[in-house]
């Protein structure tokens, strides 16, 4: 027997052994209002609000919500191929404050994808020369020894080569290059800790690489970096059963779920983060629109994977608009919270007065009423995202991380974060 008998008899074997990722169903009225928190943000059809991976998670869920998704996809198609095609005219700037950044790109290209659509006019080609510009941007940025990082984020960088692979457009191995490296030597992918929903990321894009075998020279190491990327998601599974944090679950379960693994207490693993999901759902913790979006394929079951041939004849049942819950009349009782920042001079505190139920935001919005706090922030798909505070603006790689005293980071932004009364709030300029 040759070297590969030998080999298709491993391959066998560990097919034997091998696991898959399943998600099994979880009660559809919890779905349902998971799927109806969406609804009010299709409403909001400016730029700044519009939200490409909301529409990709509505199109991989088994939801729909008829014309308002409709008039949501006319909206993103119409605002984003103005903002990055735009005319070039004199004084012109379509409306656009600021164009859509290199991730946000990648997103609408999903976005398309998940319409059954492929780029193919002189338009859509011209999105996808941008998208491989922005790589190559980012690919020198990074640097001949990857002693450099990207602009943006590997997030950013492994999303846009999955957009342009779903598009079954090729990138260069020298792209393609520099996200495994990052997978391979994982300090790359650390965000403070490791970022599970980067490497998520990166192993979705790899995935979708291997299925086309676009770049048949990195063949071996994209399928070890695959499996180097589910092995680190698994391995950073908590004893609660997410990976990573709740919010990086969603994205740790498309790439697991994508295909059969040969690892004992794959199927496990999941159920177990399931489990964690569907507790934390439960007590209607799962608010974000973004999180939400990244949630709602793997309750049906699908991956951005599912992106490559999509399939838009799937029934989906029809999301009803339920009303507001009215916000409870009778609370009006107040909390106090301490607003700290040392990373000034001098350093800022003070105790804050809301109602209960308040969000950080409006502990801000407070100390700012009340005089000696500024802070300025700026819209992202994941909402306002806090970018100056006491005046001083973030530098390169450098974040405003939001902490619970003494030492605990949070894990939602500020319009989410609801603090208790006697909480301590600290905002500390940190570098990522
Ligand atoms: C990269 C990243 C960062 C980078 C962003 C800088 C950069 N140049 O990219 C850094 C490390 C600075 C960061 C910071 C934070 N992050 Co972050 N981040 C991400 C990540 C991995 C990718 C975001 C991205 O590029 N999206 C794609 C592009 C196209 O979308 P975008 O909206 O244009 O991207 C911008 C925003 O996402 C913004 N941003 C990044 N994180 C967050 C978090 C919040 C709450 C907001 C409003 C905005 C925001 O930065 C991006 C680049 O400009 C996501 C993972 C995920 N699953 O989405 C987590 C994620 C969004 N972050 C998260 C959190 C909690 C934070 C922090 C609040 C942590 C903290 N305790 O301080 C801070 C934000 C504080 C603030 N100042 O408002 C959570 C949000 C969970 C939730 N409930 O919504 C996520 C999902 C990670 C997780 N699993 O916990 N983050």
């Amino acid at each position: 027997m040759g070297h590969l008998g030998a080999f298709f008899i491993l391959l066998g074997a560990l097919g034997a052994l091998a696991e898959i990722c399943v998600i099994p169903e979880m009660d559809n009225q919890l779905v349902e209002k998971l799927g109806q928190h969406l609804l009010p943000w299709m409403d909001q059809l400016s730029l700044e609000h519009l939200n490409p991976s909301l529409y990709v998670g509505l199109r991989l869920s088994s939801m729909q919500a008829g014309t308002k998704e409709d008039l949501y996809l006319h909206s993103l198609k119409l605002d984003y191929q103005q903002c990055l095609l735009g005319s070039t005219s004199r004084n012109y700037n379509n409306g656009c404050q600021t164009k859509p950044s290199m991730g946000q790109l990648a997103l609408y290209l999903l976005t398309l994808r998940a319409n059954c659509e492929f780029v193919g006019s002189r338009k859509g080609d011209r999105l996808v020369s941008q998208l491989k510009w922005f790589l190559e941007d980012e690919k020198r940025a990074i640097g001949h020894d990857h002693k450099g990082h990207p602009h943006t984020s590997y997030y950013q960088y492994g999303l846009s080569i999955l957009a342009l692979c779903v598009h079954q457009k090729r990138v260069h191995d020298s792209v393609v290059g520099k996200l495994l490296y990052a997978v391979e030597h994982d300090h790359h992918l650390h965000q403070g800790h490791l970022s599970v929903d980067t490497v998520a990321m990166a192993g979705l894009a790899l995935t979708c690489l291997e299925r086309f075998n676009f770049n048949p020279d990195l063949r071996q190491r994209i399928t070890l970096a695959i499996q180097t990327s589910k092995e680190k998601i698994l391995k950073a599974q908590t004893p609660e059963g997410y990976f990573g944090n709740v919010y990086s679950t969603p994205l740790a379960l498309q790439l697991l779920m994508t295909s059969p693994m040969p690892r004992m207490g794959l199927g496990i693993a999941c159920l177990k983060a399931r489990t964690a999901l569907l507790a934390f759902l439960k007590d209607g913790a799962f608010q974000n629109a973004l999180m939400i979006s990244q949630l709602l394929p793997v309750l049906n079951h699908k991956t951005y994977m599912d992106l490559i041939f999509p399939d838009c004849q799937a029934p989906r049942v029809m999301l009803a608009s339920t009303l507001e819950n009215p916000s409870p009349t009778h609370v009006s009782e107040m909390i106090s919270v301490t607003l700290k920042v040392s990373s000034v001079l001098p350093p800022y505190q003070q105790a804050i007065s809301v109602l209960a139920g308040s969000s950080l935001k409006d502990v801000l919005e407070k100390a700012h009423e009340l005089g000696g706090f500024t802070y300025g922030t700026q819209a992202s798909l994941s909402g306002p995202y806090l970018t100056t505070v006491m005046g001083k603006a973030v530098g390169d790689r450098e974040f405003w991380q939001l902490l619970r005293a003494p030492d605990t980071p949070l894990q939602q932004g500020i319009a989410d974060y609801r603090p208790q009364d006697g909480e301590t709030i600290e905002l500390r300029l940190v570098s990522w």
